[in-house]
């Protein structure tokens, strides 16, 4: 059995590969199936877009397809940059933009105020419709000089209090353990687990 990582940012596989090793399925991505036409993603919550993906990409692929959307809310951005986390300094703006324009918005709020949190949707899908989702958060302070070269996106940003160290500091098992993504796909196993019975 197969399941398809439903996503092209190759941080995020990196994660997933890590996370659900150890699974009764033989997991791949976009990344490596091949040039798959970008899903748009017009929905404005994170569980609309993973689902639009998720069916988007099993119809193309006819496969069991896993979808993830997340991004960051940061409280003093009124929950901004959200589900425009990944374009959030232009359509095709990569993380150092997107970090630099966070860190511009933020320029002068002292740490108390620079709380946020990562959240993440994932949806199961098959060419008919989403089986499942599953989501997760992890609660931080965005920092306002980056901290450590691991991870991507906002990670070097994202200060976990309880641990003092970035996500960008953190290996990819010791990420999945606390992070929004980390909790998404362990309750997804779980829940997959019940569906297959
Ligand atoms: P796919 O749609 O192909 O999955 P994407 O990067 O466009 O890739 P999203 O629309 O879900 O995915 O955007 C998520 C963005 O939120 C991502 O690009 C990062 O900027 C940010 N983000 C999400 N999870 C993150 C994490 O664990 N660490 C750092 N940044 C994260």
């Amino acid at each position: 059995k197969e399941i398809v990582v439903a996503t092209k940012n190759a941080g995020k596989v990196a994660e997933f590969k890590v996370a659900l090793n150890g699974l009764p399925y033989k997991v791949t991505s976009l990344v490596e199936l091949g040039n798959f036409p970008e899903a748009t993603e017009n929905g404005v919550t994170f569980a609309e877009n993973s689902c639009s993906k998720a069916e988007f990409y099993a119809r193309l692929t006819g496969k069991l397809c896993l979808a993830d959307d997340s991004g960051l809310e940061v409280d003093y951005l009124k929950g901004e940059p959200g589900v425009y986390s990944a374009r959030y300094a232009g359509e095709h703006a990569g993380d150092e933009d997107n970090n630099k324009k966070l860190l511009s918005n933020l320029i002068g709020v002292p740490p108390e105020k620079r709380t946020g949190r990562f959240r993440c949707v994932l949806a199961l899908a098959n060419a008919e419709k989403t089986l499942l989702t599953t989501d997760g958060t992890v609660e931080g302070v965005i920092l306002s000089e980056p901290r450590g070269d691991k991870g991507f996106g906002y990670d070097p940003l994202f200060l976990v209090p309880e641990l003092g160290c970035t996500l960008a500091e953190m290996s990819h098992e010791e990420k999945n353990r606390i992070s929004h993504r980390g909790q998404a796909i362990r309750e997804m196993a779980k829940q997959l687990a019940v569906l297959e019975k």
